[in-house]
């Protein structure tokens, strides 16, 4: 037994399990923030934020890693005990009066140990219930010293540490990640003068204009309260009865519809701030600001067929995805963009910048790309990080500020309000994953679960008795100050509940959106509106909807009430604003998903290489080993688990299965060569249902040698045809001394995510 000593950390090897020393130097003259992070100690300590220790953020490393070794339990070596630190000598048997008598309520062991699992669970988020965390650091590239004296943006290379947590929304808990549904992407910046939550979506609106809706729209879209159901769809009459009675959530509903709602990874979505907020400067100067998250791996989606199905076979798909690609140093990055425009500017806009439906075009006002944030480390533990942690619209810091929007001015009430029920009392900024690294120091007191052990006699200000300690720190010592922000004389109205004027034009921006993207893109959003629509039970529900998209574009009106049997199309709903102002942007290719393909890159991409006993060894390895190389995931999955003799006499070693992993799980497909793998593949009806798959998700296929038999037996002969053009179609066919050389052509059709120019309804087999 490993002897305990107060000056040791729990886990005195965690640091090299996450690969301490490692890591990708960053660019030259990064600084750190500082390394100490004691959650209690940060509450007690009076100079643990002035202990800049010059550790520098690699990217496999982690700044928050040390400091939380003080948390941090490894029972590695370790006797069991209570949790009163008392070693348990049987952990098998309750205390019994005689081996068949009666339990004895004196088991303070048992009573421990059952009490404490009675109260495992704390409640879910209401919204955003189902979600994974990773931590990682934000590197600034250069000084925005002009326009925010936020920590973050102080000096290039500056790096902070950050928790970050991806989210559906409507669904519970254990529910399926590849819902139709918005993402959450929420993250804590850890800065030096206290924590800032830039708590965002993956898509740049939202459904309402005022917080007050909040509860209606959810209550709507969660399971239908008289017998719970649906869950984690937004595919049933409440949702589209309230949305169709809310013009203003037309915009919002054409991100939702299109395949945006199903991404392929959380490293390839956007997140997006949604608000416009305050950029703050030194001078105490202010411009307003959209924040803009941009996968580095560029943004790409799964299709609907493909999400419904991965649902079945891999609930957890975008959770393991995260895990995985961490895991292997894939590590999720995100540039942060910057809409910055000043309130001038604002009063000229089209639209109204409080206003959450609303999106800046980026032709009107561009993107600033001013640092990057990496994923770099696992959660030791789920539930205490990303679980507990409690992400806030009101934690902000000096250099951010919030704008007017009526949405935002709710969820600002509503965070705080909400961790208090969620983890327990209003101490959970003690709890260990939320706690900052700048020192707190304040005169609350007390509450359920306090951690920190306050000394002394005061706990008020002003105080002589303490030296007036804490004191109010002035705006020179970075104190919080509110922008001074005026309402215009001319919008000077007293106490109102209403709306600006500009609110009411609920339809130009979803013009925009839906005239923005690729054809592809809109019968994608045509399709899941017509799949939505037709679970909606109520006709006059879904004929209200179709009037409402008669505003956006009579095309998709036309399509989706064709889909639902809707003839003639309804008349258009009434407009509120039937004059809208003219916009300044009618197209933003930006808009469309395909626009963002990123760096290519294969890292973390699964690929499936088929195998039976009898394949070819030689060519498959040569084809894997080109994969690998390039950071893509090869998995050889068998007809069984296990190994494989090959033709070359040599083995392979399956290690998924056709059963265990179906092809859409996979991002591309190579079919091995070898006449007696290919029958055996041939045998096995899961293979058929592989190729099918792969080739209706429009995903690369390589074929090698004899295995384009299972592609015609699979019901695609049309594609062996000289005739059917096979360059842009992620097709690739050779034989086994060539398949090195179309590795590559195979990779090069792999960085194109999917080829759409195979996509047909009905589909080609
Ligand atoms: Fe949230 N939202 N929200 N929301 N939201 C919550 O807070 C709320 C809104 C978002 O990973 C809750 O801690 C109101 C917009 C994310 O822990 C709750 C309104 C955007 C997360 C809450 C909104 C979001 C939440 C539930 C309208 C995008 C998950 C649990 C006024 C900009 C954070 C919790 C995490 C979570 C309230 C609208 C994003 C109840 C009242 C708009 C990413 O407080």
């Amino acid at each position: 037994v490993q002897e305990l000593s107060a000056a040791m950390p729990h886990n005195p090897t965690k640091a090299s399990e996450h690969g301490f020393g490692n890591g990708v130097a960053p660019r030259a003259g990064a600084t750190a923030e500082p390394a100490s992070r004691l959650p209690t100690a940060s509450t007690l300590s009076e100079d643990n934020a002035n202990d800049k220790a010059g550790t520098v953020a690699e990217e496999g490393r982690n700044p928050l890693v040390d400091p939380l070794d003080r948390v941090r339990v490894d029972s590695a070596g370790q006797v069991l005990t209570t949790n009163q630190g008392v070693r348990i000598a049987d952990n098998q048997n309750s205390l019994k009066y005689g081996v068949r008598g009666p339990v004895l309520l004196e088991d303070f062991i048992l009573r421990e140990k059952l009490t404490h699992f009675d109260h495992e669970r704390i409640p879910e988020r209401i919204v955003h219930a189902r979600g994974s965390g990773a931590h990682g650091f934000f590197e600034c590239h250069e000084p925005l010293t002009d326009i925010t004296k936020a920590a973050p943006f102080q000096a290039a290379g500056k790096i902070t540490p950050v928790f970050a947590r991806f989210s559906t929304v409507a669904g519970e808990r254990g529910s399926k990640d590849t819902a139709r549904d918005v993402r959450g992407f929420a993250v804590k910046f850890y800065t030096d003068e206290g924590n800032w939550d830039l708590v965002g979506n993956n898509m740049p609106v939202f459904f309402i204009q005022d917080a007050m809706k909040f509860p209606d729209l959810v209550h709507a879209v969660k399971p239908e309260p008289h017998h719970q159901m649906p869950q984690a769809a937004s595919a049933h009459d409440t949702f589209w009865d309230f949305v169709s009675l809310m013009p203003e959530s037309t915009h919002m509903l054409m991100w939702q519809m299109s395949d945006r709602a199903i991404p392929r990874s959380y490293a390839t979505m956007q997140g997006f701030g949604v608000h416009t907020f305050r950029l703050v400067n030194a001078q105490g100067e202010s411009v307003f600001v959209k924040f803009h998250w941009n996968p580095v791996a560029g943004t790409h989606s799964l299709v609907w067929d493909e999400a419904v199905k991965i649902s079945g076979a891999d609930p957890d798909y975008h959770r393991r995805d995260l895990w995985e690609r961490i895991e292997a140093g894939a590590y999720p990055e995100y540039e942060l963009a910057l809409q910055v425009f000043t309130e001038e500017q604002a009063e000229q806009f089209s639209f109204d910048i409080l206003d959450a439906t609303k999106i800046v075009p980026e032709e009107l006002v561009p993107l600033r790309t001013v640092g990057r944030m990496v994923l770099n480390r696992n959660p030791d533990n789920f539930f205490a990080e990303t679980e507990q942690v409690a992400f806030c619209t009101a934690h902000v810091v000096p250099g951010i500020d919030f704008s007017n929007d009526p949405l935002l001015a709710g969820r600002i009430h509503s965070y705080v309000d909400t961790q208090i029920t969620r983890l327990g009392g209003p101490n959970f900024h003690e709890i260990p994953i939320n706690a900052p690294i700048a020192p707190v120091h304040n005169n609350q007191r007390d509450g359920l679960h306090r951690q920190a052990i306050p000394r002394g006699r005061v706990s008020y200000e002003p105080n002589s008795l303490a030296g007036g300690c804490p004191f109010q720190a002035g705006a020179m010592q970075q104190g919080f100050v509110s922008v001074p922000a005026r309402i215009r004389a001319e919008e000077e109205q007293g106490k109102v509940r209403a709306k600006p004027e500009k609110f009411a034009d609920h339809y130009t921006q979803a013009r925009l959106f839906f005239d923005s993207q690729t054809p592809v893109e809109q019968d994608h959003i045509a399709n899941a509106f017509r799949f939505e629509l037709s679970k909606v039970t109520v006709p006059a529900v879904r004929e209200r909807m179709v009037a409402g998209l008669c505003h956006v574009s009579e095309w998709l009106a036309r399509k989706v009430a064709t889909g639902l049997g809707i003839d003639p199309l309804p008349e258009p709903l009434p407009l509120a604003m039937p004059d809208p102002a003219k916009p300044e942007v009618e197209r933003s290719p930006a808009l469309s998903l395909l626009a963002r393909p990123g760096d290519g890159s294969l890292k973390g991409r699964k690929v499936a290489l088929l195998v039976a006993p009898g394949v070819h060894g030689e060519s498959l390895t040569a084809v894997q080993e080109a994969l690998v190389a390039e950071g893509a995931v090869a998995r050889l999955v068998g007809t069984r688990i296990g190994r494989m003799p090959t033709v070359d006499g040599n083995s392979l070693d399956a290690d998924a299965s056709l059963e265990n992993e179906p092809g859409f799980l996979f991002d591309a497909l190579v079919l091995p060569d070898g006449d007696e793998g290919v029958a055996a593949l041939a045998q096995d009806g899961h293979t058929m249902e592989f190729i099918k798959d792969q080739f209706r998700h429009c995903k690369p296929i390589l074929a090698i040698g004899s295995s384009h038999r299972l592609m015609a037996m699979a019901g695609l002969p049309m594609v062996l045809d000289k005739s059917y053009e096979q360059g842009g179609t992620g097709l690739v066919f050779t034989d086994s001394g060539s398949a090195r050389g179309a590795a590559a052509t195979f990779i090069d059709a792999m960085r194109k995510h999917r080829h759409f120019g195979r996509e047909m309804d009905p589909p080609l087999m």
